[in-house]
């Protein structure tokens, strides 16, 4: 069994989180160290730990993961001007938390990606 984090218990609202969704699926929330003026973190309901542990049972929920940060891109107006969709894999990839978790950002121009 996969250890829980601090985002199980933003999902079960144990703990406060400006959520801006949530679904039987996913939930997303503003991130607590915005790094843009819109960074929203969009989760599965379920833990999964890292991209490592996704299988096939995991598409559903992890298509609407898109789906849902498309809506949400909308309602916070940057659909049009565009944003960045990250998810970042253990240590080399910059993982924190292990909950698996989709980065929104947008609102300004983000530059290179690798910069
Ligand atoms: P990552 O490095 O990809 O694992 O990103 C983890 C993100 O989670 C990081 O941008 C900060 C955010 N974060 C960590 N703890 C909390 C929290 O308790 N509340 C919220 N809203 N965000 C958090």
């Amino acid at each position: 069994m996969a250890e829980e984090t601090i985002f199980s218990k933003i999902i079960r609202g144990e703990i406060p989180a400006n959520i801006v969704f949530q679904d039987d699926t996913v939930t997303a929330f503003r991130d607590i160290s915005p790094q843009a003026p819109t960074h929203i973190l969009i989760i599965p309901n379920k833990l999964i730990p890292t991209v490592n542990d996704v299988t096939a049972e995991d598409e559903q929920v992890l298509g609407h993961l898109f789906v849902v940060a498309a809506k949400i891109a909308q309602q916070e107006g940057i659909a049009e001007d565009g944003y960045r969709l990250v998810m970042n894999c253990n240590k080399h990839g910059g993982q924190e938390v292990f909950h698996i978790h989709m980065h929104l950002l947008g609102g300004k121009p983000l530059g290179p990606l690798l910069s």
